[in-house]
């Protein structure tokens, strides 16, 4: 990977997505919805066809040589995504599952309902996504353990003072989001798993929006666990992440029961097999896995101090263009400090019809809560429309986006 950032060659990456030569009624996509999910670059579509093509078999199972190619390419793949995050303790430490959400619930449900009890508290951000705010929330109410969140200020970043009052020696569990999907915040969450630390609370970092597109080091971070999904990352879906330090993962319980994660089954008892395959049972995502590893592979070869420059660039150029028009509301932090996307109103228009009229002009946004629903009481509205960038994108397209929304403005008012 470079350290120094360089441009990207966004016309040439451009070639490597097919799904960006579609046209609508003759007007070219302008896909602005990657914090929801990413495009698939040829690589990636490749391995899953080459995984399907030659050797699709079952993993850990056989001992014929398609389900040996499987396993090994299989297992590999958890190498490969440990290697990209910074994860020395290899494979041991990722789990597979189907996305961020199970990630978290695996934890909550694996570590949380054993754990938590009256007096312990787990401490989240107001700017939780709900699948760490419902998911811990739901499983502190099981065991009597108490939640909180840390408030934003009102610039959209943590309030990081209130953070060190709110983390004490009551509090078990850290659960912060790294890039906001609403507000674009880069929240310091290796200050808070230091906080957290000092007080002996796990700091669990939900990477879906920053494991994409800056580089992400989990031990420098200090997270004991993290959680993100490689369709965010030019993967398939129906695969996610959870990394987890091994001792801990070593320490907890099981969560799913069933094939693939024992080692010995008796009528009266089972044994569990080792890291990670204790966590991963039934048959698991074997083509998605393999094809995430590909995506790393893609990534790398860009840099990812690349991607998390252009996206920025976007970000920044969206940000001001937006913030200049008066009856543009714009959430979270200035345009220099913030993630690739910029969530937004039109005075008067609803973010829905908002995203539906820039639908006519093929621009591609997301419009709603973006499963931040609390965060949107606190910012005063119910919905916002939101535009999120990816290495293809370009400022033309940014242009158009900005156009798309002066014409609704027309049309509404
Ligand atoms: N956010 C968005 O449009 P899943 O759905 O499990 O792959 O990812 C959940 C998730 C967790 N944390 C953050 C910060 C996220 O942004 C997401 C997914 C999408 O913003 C869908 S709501």
């Amino acid at each position: 990977m470079s350290q120094q950032a360089e441009p990207l060659d966004v016309e040439r990456l451009r070639e490597d997505f097919p799904i960006l030569k579609r046209e609508f009624d003759g007007t070219q996509l302008v896909y602005l919805d990657n914090a929801a999910t990413t495009q698939t670059p040829e690589p990636v579509i490749e391995s899953i066809t080459d995984y399907y093509r030659r050797y699709n078999a079952n993993v850990h199972r056989g001992i014929h040589q398609l389900s040996q190619e499987a396993s090994i390419a299989y297992e590999e793949a958890h190498d490969r995504v440990a290697e990209f995050i910074g994860a020395s303790g290899g494979r041991e430490e990722i789990v597979f599952t189907k996305n961020t959400t199970e990630s978290m619930n695996l934890v909550a449900y694996a570590w949380g309902l054993n754990e938590l009890g009256p007096g312990d508290e787990v401490v989240l951000t107001e700017m939780e996504h709900h699948s760490s705010l419902v998911t811990w929330q739901q499983i502190a109410k099981r065991t009597g353990a108490d939640y909180k969140y840390i408030p934003i200020t009102d610039e959209g970043r943590l309030d990081m003072d209130a953070a060190r009052e709110m983390i004490t020696d009551d509090t078990r569990m850290v659960s912060a989001v790294h890039v906001s999907n609403t507000l674009g915040t880069i929240n310091p969450v290796g200050e808070l798993a230091d906080i957290a630390h000092d007080h002996d609370a796990y700091m669990f970092v939900d990477g879906a929006q920053s494991v994409p597109n800056r580089p992400v080091d989990v031990e420098a971070i200090d997270a004991d666990f993290m959680a993100f999904s490689g369709h965010k990352m030019c993967g398939p879906t129906g695969i996610g992440v959870l990394y987890g330090k091994e001792h801990i993962l070593e320490g907890m319980e099981p969560y799913l029961y069933g094939g693939e994660m024992i080692l010995k089954v008796t009528y009266e008892d089972s044994k569990w097999n080792e890291l990670p395959w204790k966590y991963e049972a039934g048959t698991p995502p074997i083509s998605q896995g393999i094809a995430l590893a590909e995506a790393c592979d893609y990534l790398d070869d860009i840099g990812l101090e690349n991607i998390q420059r252009h996206e920025a660039e976007l970000a920044e150029y969206a940000y001001e263009q937006l913030t200049a028009k008066d009856d543009v509301e714009v959430y979270g932090p200035p345009a220099d400090d913030r993630g690739g996307l910029v969530a937004f109103n039109l005075d008067g228009v609803h973010a829905h019809d908002l995203s539906s009229i820039l639908n006519d002009s093929a621009v591609a946004i997301r419009a709603g809560d973006h499963c931040t629903q609390p965060l949107h009481d606190v910012l005063g509205t119910a919905a916002s429309a939101r535009a999120s960038f990816y290495l293809y994108n370009t400022k033309a397209e940014v242009d158009e986006l900005v156009e798309a929304v002066d014409d609704a403005r027309q049309l509404f008012k």
